[in-house]
């Protein structure tokens, strides 16, 4: 697309949500499998169903369509995404990364992303949460790619810090202070939507991976790209094909982020008033 009509795009829907809600959210939440529950806690909020704002992407296949939701939690103004975009879903990586384009417009400065994992990393164990140090983008997509837009970020993103060394500390202090066993590690995304074979496991396992799962990467380039501050967790669901003897299921993956949500919203909950 023309690179003044995906500005246009971006400034439109944000221009909707602005007037539905004209605070400035600093901190956008975007979270995965199981931890929708936190959009009970954000206090005075706003819900804009996706369909209703401009450009924005429906999902089609999930049957329903996802919404924003805008509010406060311990005080701070956030943008809450309740659904989001995968590319085995469909969606091109612009699409799935074109909310945050739109947080950045809104003014977000923080993003806070979290994810179900397999771990790769033998230590792990199913129900254990892990802060990402680091990514590997195994999608071989890049959201970036294209016409830059300059008024958003510059043509060749530093990624040294993509996550928060800052933030990375925030997270463990209150894990700490919570009595929490926090792993740090590197996620590896991939396009799914099949597992990966026991062969590919030990493979991504040689290339530094503790984590494998099938979103993040794209919304975190753009993020990246626009300088907004990242932390991101995976919550390990599952161990990886080839580490346990048995089949990998999405029952599994769901049953374990349902087991820790409590914990993992307790964390969330901790943090956000201190990023
Ligand atoms: Cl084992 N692989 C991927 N790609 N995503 C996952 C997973 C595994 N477990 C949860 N999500």
């Amino acid at each position: 697309m023309e690179q003044a009509s995906v500005l246009a795009n971006i400034k439109k829907a944000a221009a909707f949500i602005k007037g539905k809600y004209p605070a400035k959210p600093e901190i956008a939440l975007i979270l995965g499998s199981g931890l929708g529950i936190l959009a009970d806690l954000v206090e005075n909020a706003v819900t804009i169903p996706y369909e209703d704002i401009p450009n924005f992407p429906v999902s089609t296949v999930e049957g329903h369509a996802g919404e924003l939701l805008l509010g406060t939690v311990g005080g701070r103004h956030v943008l809450l995404m309740k659904g989001r975009f995968h590319i085995y879903e469909g969606y091109g990586v612009d699409t799935v990364s074109f909310p945050v384009r739109v947080m950045k417009e809104l003014g977000v400065e923080k993003l806070l992303v979290t994810n179900a994992a397999g771990g790769v990393n033998t230590e792990y164990k199913p129900g254990d949460l892990m802060v990402i140090r680091d990514h590997i983008n195994f999608t071989f997509r890049n959201p970036l790619i294209g016409p830059n837009l300059s008024e958003l970020g510059v043509r060749f993103p530093d990624m040294s810090e993509a996550y928060s060394r800052r933030l990375r500390e925030v997270a463990h202090r209150v894990a700490a202070e919570q009595g929490l066993t926090l792993q740090e590690g590197v996620y590896i995304g991939l396009l799914g939507p099949s597992y990966e074979t026991p062969a590919e496991i030990r493979m991504v396992r040689t290339l530094g991976a503790d984590a494998v799962g099938m979103s993040t990467v794209s919304e975190v380039l753009v993020a990246r790209h626009a300088g907004i501050e990242v932390l991101g967790f995976s919550c390990i669901s599952n161990m990886a094909a080839g580490i346990l003897d048995q089949p990998l299921s999405h029952e599994e993956v769901m049953e374990t982020t349902d087991r820790v949500k409590q914990t993992f919203l307790k964390l969330i909950l901790g943090i956000i008033p201190q990023m």
